[in-house]
């Protein structure tokens, strides 16, 4: 049976690639994709997300908006690494499905609770508004999703501050909630993902397939090279949403190691901070977990088969 999956993402390159994941692999089975504002404003990211479905022949999955601002704070992109558009790079084709009618929040509270308990497993990859704010509005979504896997956060390491990573500083009081309710939790932050390069080699892989949808991931690879080069020295770029679509999966391509996690709110250096606390082993009740040590080569052959499973879409346009 395949893992039945919502994705809640702000594509964004990485986001885009963690959709053709989830939508190319065998074991995986995408039942919505809401977005979220974080690497552009709602309505690109949005945008974007529709894009990407039509590229990937994603045609009989809910796509639905979300949230257009953080719960306290106000908006920050991530222009820097995504460009104007979000998605800065290839020529996005028109969309060719609708929007779902309803807000992201109810598609996920409506999904989980009209599936069985343990059916879902809840993927965000952007800033954690939506899931803060419908575990707020329907709480029962607890106890009923199979886990959350999400990518944010780092124990050791930021990129948006010295102390903390994009997706939970931007909107740090929905990371605080979403942390702090007792559903089994996987932070597939930056200990991991500045693990999953796109190095030369991947990207010979994946040109290599030779499809449309491959095409677009190797234009998205290329931008967010040039742009981790400039804004954050890297030498290749982490790839980092689509790991947390492989923690669902196949766990064994990463290590993970139980223990309490928190979110900073008030520190003036740390705010956004996911502070781990190691002092002890993990008492029983703890329900997190941190990812770290990622099986690079395995990793990639997830991709380039999802990629490779995908082929030609109907749908995908000529650009
Ligand atoms: C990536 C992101 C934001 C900022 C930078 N510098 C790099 C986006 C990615 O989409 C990913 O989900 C997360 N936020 C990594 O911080
Ligand atoms: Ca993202």
């Amino acid at each position: 049976m395949p893992r039945k999956i919502l994705l809640d993402c702000d594509p964004g390159h990485d986001d885009a690639i963690a959709m053709l994941l989830a939508h190319g692999d065998p074991d995986i089975e995408l039942v919505g994709v809401t977005t979220v504002m974080g690497n552009q404003t709602i309505e690109k990211v949005t945008r974007n997300a529709l894009a990407v479905a039509r590229i990937a022949g994603i045609t009989d999955v809910p796509f639905a908006r979300g949230a257009h601002r953080p719960l306290v704070r106000a908006v920050e992109v991530a222009d820097s690494i995504h460009g104007e558009s979000g998605l800065d790079g290839p020529v996005l084709p028109e969309p060719s499905i609708e929007l779902d009618e309803r807000h992201a929040v109810d598609l996920i509270i409506d999904t989980i609770m009209a599936s069985e308990p343990g059916e879902i497993t809840l993927v965000p990859t952007g800033a954690l508004t939506n899931i803060a704010l419908a575990v707020r509005k329907e709480p029962r979504i607890v106890e009923r999703v199979r886990e959350v896997v999400l990518m944010g956060g780092g124990v050791h390491v930021g990129n948006w501050s010295a102390t903390s990573e994009f997706n939970i500083v931007i909107d740090p009081e929905a990371a605080h909630i979403v942390f702090n309710e007792p559903w089994p939790l996987t932070m597939v932050g930056l200990d991991l993902t500045h693990e999953a390069l796109a190095t030369p080699e991947v990207a010979e892989r994946i040109a290599a397939i030779g499809t449309a949808p491959a095409r677009f991931v190797g234009e998205l690879l290329e931008f967010f090279r040039e742009s981790y080069k400039d804004a954050q020295g890297f030498e290749h770029p982490p790839v980092h949403d689509p790991c947390a679509v492989a923690f669902v999966i196949d766990p064994s391509v990463m290590k993970v190691t139980r223990v309490p996690l928190d979110i900073e709110l008030t520190g003036s250096l740390t705010l956004g901070m996911t502070v781990a606390d190691f002092r002890f082993p993990a008492p029983e009740d703890c329900t997190t977990q941190v990812a770290t040590n990622l099986d690079h080569g395995r990793f990639w052959d997830l991709v380039v088969r999802a990629i490779e499973n995908i082929g030609e879409p109907d749908e995908a346009p000529v650009v």
